[in-house]
C-alpha cells in the first residue's frame, strides 16, 4: 500500500537562526579515487539467489573492444558512493555515428538482472540508477550525471556503427563520505562474525554521512528524524562527529509545521525545507535523540535551546492525539506513524507504547533543565498512558498485547510495549519469550525494528539471546552478501519490498547500522561479555 502524505498549501513555522546555525556546520567531504578491481558475470539461480562469476581482472579493460550488444560488469570490490567518471576511445575507422550506451549501477548483483521497464512500483522509478548517454564526439570524457551509490557498474553498448567499436579507459569513481573508516579502532572481538558485523555497520554509516545523515544513499538521500537517532547513537562509539548530529537537529527544529509539529523529514538541498509528512514516532523520537547529543557531547547551549522543541513533540501528542481513556487514536490507513514497514501492520499500541518511550526521556531532559514541575507532569501522564495501554490492549488469554480495532498481535507491538517498560523487567523478559515462542505472524521486516528487538532483549536481561538473534539477522544478511546493511531484511521473505518493487530498495541504509552501537555500547564496555573480547 503506497504510504505517503501530501498537503495541500503546506505551512512552515522558521526559526533562520536555527537555520542558520545548521548551515555553518555543513561538513567538508572526503574525497578517494576509487578503481574498479574486476570484471564480472553475474548469474541468476533458480532460487533468484545470484552468483557473480570473476572474468578477469579489471586492469584488461582497456584492452577490450566493444561492439553492439557487447557489455560488462565492473565491480569496485565494494560499496562506494560518488562521482563516476570514464573515457569511451572509438576503435576502428572513423566513427560515423553516435556510441550509444546505457549505463546502470548496482549495490547488489540482483539490481543488474532487473528489468527496470517493467518497474511498477509506487515509489518513483527515477530512483533506478540507470542511465542513456548518447556520445557525439569521441573520445568522450564521460563524467557521469548523479552521485551514484553502488558496488558494480554495467556498459552495455546499445549501438556504435559498423565501421568502429569502443574500449573504455580510466573508469574511476571519486568516492564521497564526510567520515573516515580509519579513525574508528577495530572492535577486536574474538568471533570474526562480531568483526564482520562491527565492520559492515560502520561502512554503512560512513557512506551515509554525507551532507546529512542520509538514510539510504541510494534512495531518498534525506535527512529523516527516526533514522536519525539510531545513526547518531551509532556515530556516538564510532566516528563520534557531533557536528553532523548537532546540524540535523537544527534542522528539524528550525522548520517545522505551522503547529510546531517536527516534519519526519528533511530536505537539504537545494534549500533546507521540512517535508509534509509527520509521523508521529519520529517527531517524538526528537527527544531520545536530543538527551543522547547531550550525553555524548555535553553541549550545554545545544540542550537548552532545542528542550522547548523536543518537550513540545509531547505536548502535542497528549493534547491533540489522544481519546478520553488516554489511548492513542488509531488513524488507520493513513501514514501517520512508521514503526515498521511489515504488511498490515496496525500501529494504534505501537505508537502508545512510543509515546510513553520518549515521555520517558523527556521527564530526563526536564529534570535536567531544572524543570522538577513539568517533569512531575510528564510523570502522571506516564502513569496514565500506561495504566490505559494495559487497560485497551493486554490480552491476558494471549498473554500478549494486542492493537488496533482487529486486536492484531504483532512482533511490534509487544518490542515497543518492553521498550515502554509498561511492565517490570521480569514480566517483559517473560512477554519477549512469550512472542518468540508464538512467533506473531505480523512480523518485523526492517534492520531498523530489528533494532528495537535487540533492545528490549537487553532490556530484559536477555543480552545472551540478542546477541545470538543479532548473529542470525545480521549476519544473516552478511552471509547473503551484504556490504553495507540493507533497508529491508525479511529473513522469511528475501525479496519484501513495502514498495511494490525491489529496484528501488536501498542496500546501504544507515538505520540498518546499529550492530555497531550494541556490540561497542553494551556488550564491550560489560564485564560479563568480557569472554567476546579476550
Ligand atoms: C523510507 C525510508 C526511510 C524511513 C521512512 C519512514 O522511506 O526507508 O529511511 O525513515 O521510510
Amino acid at each position: 500500500m503506497a504510504s505517503y502524505s501530501i498537503i495541500e498549501n503546506f505551512k512552515t513555522k522558521t526559526n533562520q537562526d536555527f537555520l542558520d546555525k545548521a548551515a555553518a556546520l555543513e561538513p567538508v567531504l572526503n574525497k578517494r579515487v576509487i578503481q574498479p578491481k574486476r570484471i564480472v558475470r553475474v548469474e541468476e539461480l533458480p532460487s533468484h539467489e545470484c552468483i557473480v562469476h570473476e572474468t578477469t581482472d579489471a586492469g584488461t579493460l582497456s584492452k577490450q573492444t566493444f561492439s553492439k550488444g557487447d557489455s560488462m560488469i565492473l565491480d569496485f570490490g565494494d560499496h562506494q558512493v560518488g562521482y563516476v567518471s570514464f573515457t569511451a576511445a572509438p576503435i576502428g575507422n572513423h566513427y560515423d555515428a553516435p556510441a550509444y550506451l546505457r549505463v546502470k549501477f548496482a549495490e547488489v548483483p540482483a539490481e543488474l538482472l532487473e528489468d527496470s521497464a517493467a518497474y511498477d512500483g509506487w515509489l518513483s522509478k527515477s530512483w533506478i540508477q540507470e542511465e542513456y548517454l548518447h556520445l557525439d564526439i569521441l573520445p568522450a570524457a564521460v563524467a557521469m550525471p548523479r552521485r551514484y551509490a553502488f558496488r558494480y557498474m554495467q556498459i552495455e553498448v546499445l549501438d556504435t556503427s559498423p565501421k568502429y567499436a569502443l574500449a573504455f579507459r580510466n573508469v574511476s569513481c571519486d568516492y564521497v563520505s564526510a567520515a573516515e573508516m580509519d579513525t574508528v579502532e577495530p572492535l577486536g572481538a574474538k568471533e570474526e562474525i562480531l568483526n564482520q558485523m562491527d565492520r559492515v555497520s560502520i561502512k554503512t554509516l560512513m557512506d551515509c554521512m554525507q551532507s546529512v545523515f542520509e538514510d539510504g544513499v541510494k534512495r531518498d538521500k534525506r535527512l529523516w528524524l527516526g533514522d536519525l537517532r539510531l545513526q547518531a547513537r551509532a556515530n556516538y562509539v564510532t566516528f563520534k562527529n557531533y557536528d553532523m548530529v548537532k546540524r540535523c537537529l537544527y534542522l528539524f527544529a528550525g522548520m517545522t509545521f505551522e503547529d510546531g509539529r517536527m516534519g519526519a523529514c528533511f530536505f537539504h538541498e537545494p534549500d533546507f525545507k521540512v517535508d509534509d509528512t509527520y509521523l508521529m514516532d519520529y517527531a517524538l523520537f526528537f527527544c531520545p535523540a536530543l538527551l543522547d547529543y547531550y550525553e555524548a557531547s555535553k553541549d550545554e547551549e545545544t540542550l537548552r535551546e532545542l528542550y522547548p522543541q523536543a518537550i513540545q513533540q509531547i505536548d502535542i501528542c497528549l493534547h491533540t492525539m489522544l481519546d478520553d481513556r488516554y489511548v492513542v487514536v488509531d488513524q488507520r490507513d493513513a501514514f501517520w506513524c512508521f514503526l515498521d514497514w511489515g504488511e498490515g501492520l496496525n500501529k494504534q499500541a505501537g505508537a502508545q507504547a512510543v509515546l510513553i518511550y520518549a515521555i520517558r526521556y523527556g521527564i530526563r531532559l526536564a529534570y535536567l533543565m531544572g524543570e522538577p514541575g513539568k517533569a512531575q507532569e510528564l510523570e502522571n501522564w506516564m502513569v496514565r498512558l500506561k495504566q490505559a495501554a494495559v487497560d485497551v490492549f493486554w490480552d491476558e488469554g494471549q498473554g500478549m498485547f494486542v492493537s488496533g480495532e482487529e486486536r492484531q498481535v504483532s512482533w511490534v507491538t509487544q518490542v515497543w510495549m518492553v521498550l515502554a517498560r509498561v511492565f517490570d523487567r521480569e514480566k517483559s523478559r517473560e512477554l519477549m519469550l512469550h512472542t518468540m515462542q508464538v512467533n506473531p505472524r505480523i512480523r518485523m521486516v526492517t534492520p531498523y525494528m530489528y533494532h528495537h528487538y535487540m533492545d528490549a532483549l537487553i532490556r530484559c536481561g536477555e543480552e545472551e539471546l540478542a546477541l545470538e538473534e543479532m548473529k542470525r539477522y545480521w549476519g544473516e544478511m552478511i552471509r547473503d552478501g551484504a556490504d553495507t546493511f540493507w533497508e529491508l531484511y525479511n529473513p522469511y521473505n528475501k525479496y519484501e519490498s513495502p514498495y511494490g518493487s525491489s529496484m528501488v530498495n536501498s542496500y546501504c541504509h544507515a538505520w540498518s547500522c546499529t550492530p555497531t552501537y550494541l556490540l561497542r555500547k553494551f556488550y564491550r564496555k560489560n564485564e560479563k561479555f568480557r569472554y567476546l573480547f579476550e
